[in-house]
């Protein structure tokens, strides 16, 4: 059932301009554009940056903004529903592209609002997580939680590319984003805990009583384990896609509070419809090449493309070989608020 409620122009000017006079207004001409029916109404719309349009401009930043001068030099993408120069790709989701280059040190702060990386491009760069030390190589997927201390570095010798996922837009939504600034951090000489306590899916540190393990024990998610941990589900599976999600191997949580990673492979010829999900997403192609089609409008893909789509979008992949994907969503932040949800189609 729907009513046609009252417009404001149905209310006499005098009774408007007291209202406005006492600080009010009445709801019901303004109640179907914060409550429409039966789903939201996004104004995030399909996105999509194709890494070889996205990588002279980056590099062309990196000969005109000497990264002193950035802090991080990034190029943010902007949700083209929102506009050039919005710091957001979907509603929840912030993304940039971010260079560094043979050398250079982007110096150590931490913020409120928490990213993850994934490795696009390049050899030798780093980030140092509450000293923590965490090799970027392609495919990668690199944790900086919220409060924790991170600075990067670059011990190669060609330009390091990867792409920068935040919470940011939740963050400033709820006047909660500041950050803090330090001299880069010193660095413990051992490799990052993927590489010794969680070197194995299934292992953990024996548990000692009292002690418990950090909130964020494993921060550096290598690609080659996700890849060949997908081959294998591939490999036993039935449908020609195999989904991974990215886990905190101590508890099974989401790796972080309000963003969610899973990987996917698609086999080569694979059409793939998932459900429509009330999460926004946005999805990097670590490899591969095939099109997606996002409420009707299709993007053809390739390594290292990033696109997105808004929440409850109608989504089509199809992949012309076999391909890897890693979608960013919110699903964790919507689970904690108690609404995450899938309709069948
Ligand atoms: C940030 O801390 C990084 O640490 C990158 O690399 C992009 C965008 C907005 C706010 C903080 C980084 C960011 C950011």
């Amino acid at each position: 059932m729907s009513t046609q409620l009252g417009t404001l122009e149905d209310l006499p000017q005098d009774y408007r301009d007291d209202m406005a006079a006492a600080g009010v207004a009445p709801l019901w001409p303004m109640m179907r554009n914060v409550l429409p029916h039966g789903q939201p109404n996004p104004v995030t719309k399909p996105g999509y940056w194709n890494f070889g349009a996205l990588r002279p401009l980056l590099l062309r930043a990196g000969e005109l903004t000497p990264v002193e001068k950035a802090e991080r030099r990034v190029l943010v993408l902007s949700d083209p529903g929102r506009g050039a120069g919005a710091m957001q790709a979907t509603s929840s989701i912030y993304l940039g592209m971010q260079l560094l280059l043979p050398g250079e040190t982007a110096p150590a702060h931490r913020h409120t609002p928490s990213a993850a990386r994934i490795i696009v491009e390049g050899q030798g760069g780093f980030t140092v997580v509450d000293g923590e030390k965490l090799p970027m190589l392609d495919g990668d997927l690199v944790l900086t939680p919220g409060g924790d201390w991170h600075d990067h570095g670059h011990e190669g010798d060609a330009p390091v590319i990867w792409l920068d996922a935040l919470d940011l837009p939740l963050f400033v939504y709820l006047e909660g984003s500041y950050a803090e600034e330090a001299p880069l951090q010193a660095q413990r000489n051992r490799p990052d805990a993927s590489q010794v306590e969680y070197l194995s899916s299934g292992l953990a540190p024996s548990r000692t009583r009292g002690v418990s393990a950090r909130r964020y024990p494993m921060m550096r998610y290598p690609w080659a384990r996700t890849e060949a941990a997908l081959r294998e589900m591939m490999k036993y599976g039935d449908g020609g896609v195999a989904e991974l999600d990215y886990v905190n191997p101590e508890t099974g949580d989401d790796v972080l509070p309000t963003m969610g990673f899973t990987a996917m492979m698609l086999n080569a010829g694979q059409v793939h419809r998932p459900p429509l999900r009330s999460t926004s997403a946005a999805w990097h192609v670590v490899k591969g090449r095939g099109k997606t089609t996002i409420n009707g409008q299709t993007v053809e893909w390739g390594a290292k493309d990033t696109f997105t789509a808004p929440v409850f979008a109608d989504i089509t992949h199809e992949a012309a070989e076999d391909s890897f994907l890693i979608r960013i969503h919110d699903r964790p932040l919507q689970t904690r608020l108690c609404y995450y949800e899938e309709r069948a189609r």
